[in-house]
């Protein structure tokens, strides 16, 4: 069984996310998603709309996805990709080249959906 995993935030989900992991589970036959518990969140300074058991619910209804674990700091990927025995670690291309140093597994980036992300959301709905 080829294993893949992908990490991020996913909050407010939309288009993009939803793509990223149609593509990701296509690389494989089982899909894990690491999401940043709202603590991490607060690391990469980021403030998430919902809370990380609403955002873990959400991409769990997803059908490209079999797993969610928490992502609870920045250096637990390689960890994470020996524990679980995966095979491709997938990100979006806005992180090209930044993980290129984990071992034993295939690093795929994958181009972001245009036009759409949460930070646009917010402000398009601010807009209003
Ligand atoms: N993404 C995408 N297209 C978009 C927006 C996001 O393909 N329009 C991808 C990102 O490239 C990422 C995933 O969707 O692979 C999740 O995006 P975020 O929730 O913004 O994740 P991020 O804050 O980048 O966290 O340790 C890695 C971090 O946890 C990644």
């Amino acid at each position: 069984m080829k294993k893949v995993i992908t990490y991020g935030t996913y909050d407010l989900l939309h288009l993009g996310h939803i793509r990223l992991l149609k593509r990701a589970k296509a690389l494989g036959d089982y899909l894990i998603v690491a999401i940043s518990t709202d603590e991490f969140n607060a690391v990469k300074g980021k403030q998430a709309f919902y809370p990380y058991a609403v955002r873990k619910e959400m991409v769990e209804a997803i059908r490209y996805v079999d797993e969610v674990i928490p992502e609870n700091n920045w250096d637990q990927k390689q960890a994470d990709i020996d524990t679980h025995d995966i095979d491709v670690f997938v990100m979006g291309d806005d992180w090209k080249g930044k993980f290129d140093h984990l071992k034993n597994v295939e690093i795929v980036y994958l181009p972001r959906t245009e036009n759409i992300s949460t930070t646009q959301i917010k402000q398009d709905l601010h807009d209003q």
